[in-house]
């Protein structure tokens, strides 16, 4: 539902003051702690950030996507850590539940999640399914009223925190592709559910991934999310929302560092003057302020088609391959304006050039948004 204007307004000034006064300052600090302070979660909670997306009949704010991408651009102006401690919760972790869940389902959980005492995870990846995630091999086995759940995934984003997660598992081993796959809502406190260690990441220190183990956890039934054969598309739905939100993070980083840029420019001088009077430098900063004008276009039109009721497959892809790849390009010009300060790790710069990287591969690589990309044109005929 799309709020009216000035409500909608008033959450991303509020949202925006928040980042600025609160995550701005502790950025560095959350880098080398490797944890997001627990005073700020509780602020995340009582700000109803955990429960943007939820519906408000469970206690969220049940934002539009369009009104999410403007939120999530104000959460780009900061370090995309803090984005990723509610991530799971407005996006993968909750949407499979929101958009095929029972009445029952969305009863039990989503009040939780939209308050934040609930995290939730999206476990899809597995050692050996990565961009082929059609071919999971984590089993799932009928037994009477439950589901027997054997297998690994990988990668989970706050697996570490999570209370509840959706699981793609493979309900029928004779048919390979997605068609075998189902969705299930396990919760993290069923036994035989084990959590890897959070791996050493590249950037974004305070958000954490981890291995998930299944050793023979029984899953009630009722826990499926969908028809048995419909986990594949659960989670390619899922993601067709999650790589527009991705895009409107890469495009508040972009324009983030676009401002740091025309700031430090316009104060370093060499050769007698400020470096912002050369052309050279105006021609980065005017190519990173036009890539990300030409993201925020794309990502916010893609927003409306789907609130608008139509599918969105291509141009979420589409978003999300343009605005990570471009906000790849606008750190490395941010490094390159800043010079020497941009590559230590006092201005900051170096660490988003690094928190960056990710976007480009996680919710599906580029190359994977491309092969969507031209399924998609192919299939429309242009
Ligand atoms: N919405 C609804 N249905 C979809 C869909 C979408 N966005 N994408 C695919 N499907 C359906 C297809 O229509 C097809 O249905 P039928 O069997 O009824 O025809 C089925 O799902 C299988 O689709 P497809 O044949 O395209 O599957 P592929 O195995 O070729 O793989 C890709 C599709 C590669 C696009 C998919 O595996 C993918 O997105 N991979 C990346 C995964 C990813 O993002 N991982 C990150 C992990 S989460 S952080």
């Amino acid at each position: 539902m799309a709020l009216d204007a000035e409500t909608r307004d008033q959450l991303i000034d509020t949202v925006r003051r928040f980042v600025a006064e609160k995550l701005r300052p502790i950025e560095a600090q959350v880098a080398d702690d490797d944890a997001v302070p627990p005073e700020i979660l509780a602020e995340m909670r009582a700000l109803g950030l955990y429960g943007l997306t939820i519906p408000e009949e469970y206690g969220g704010l049940d934002l539009s996507m369009e009104d999410e991408c403007l939120v999530g651009i104000e959460l780009g102006r900061t370090s995309p850590a803090f984005r990723s401690a509610f991530g799971t919760n407005v996006g993968i972790g909750s949407q499979g539940l929101v958009m095929f869940g029972t009445p029952e389902q969305k009863a039990k959980w989503l009040p939780d999640i939209a308050s934040g005492e609930l995290v939730t995870s999206f476990a899809l990846t597995e050692p050996e399914a990565g961009s082929d995630s059609a071919s999971v091999q984590t089993r799932a086995t009928r037994d009477g009223d439950v589901y027997v759940l054997n297998g690994a995934k990988r990668y989970i984003t706050n697996a570490n925190k999570a209370g509840l997660f959706t699981v793609m598992a493979r309900t029928n081993p004779d048919i390979r592709g997605g068609g075998g796959v189902s969705a299930f809502l396990v919760p993290r406190d069923l036994p035989g559910l084990s959590i890897g260690k959070p791996e050493k990441k590249m950037g974004q220190q305070g958000a954490h991934i981890c291995d998930v183990i299944f050793d023979n956890v029984r899953v009630p039934v009722e826990n499926r999310l969908g028809g048995e054969g419909e986990g594949f598309k659960v989670a390619m739905q899922v993601l067709d929302r999650g790589r527009l939100h991705i895009s409107s993070v890469c495009i508040g980083v972009a324009e983030r560092l676009i401002t740091d840029c025309v700031a430090y420019a316009t104060e370093r001088k060499q050769f007698g003057q400020a470096i912002s009077s050369f052309q050279l430098i105006q021609g980065m900063i005017a190519d990173s302020k036009t890539e990300a004008m030409a993201a925020r276009a794309l990502t916010l039109e893609s927003a409306r088609k789907r609130d608008s009721g139509q599918s969105v497959t291509l141009e979420a892809a589409a978003s999300k391959y343009y605005a990570s790849e471009m906000v790849g390009r606008v750190a490395d010009r941010a490094v390159q304006i800043f010079g020497g300060a941009g590559y230590v790790a006092d201005y900051g710069i170096e660490r988003l050039y690094r928190d960056v990287r990710i976007f480009r591969i996680y919710e599906g690589t580029s190359q994977i948004q491309q092969v969507v990309i031209a399924r998609e044109t192919l299939k429309r005929g242009g």
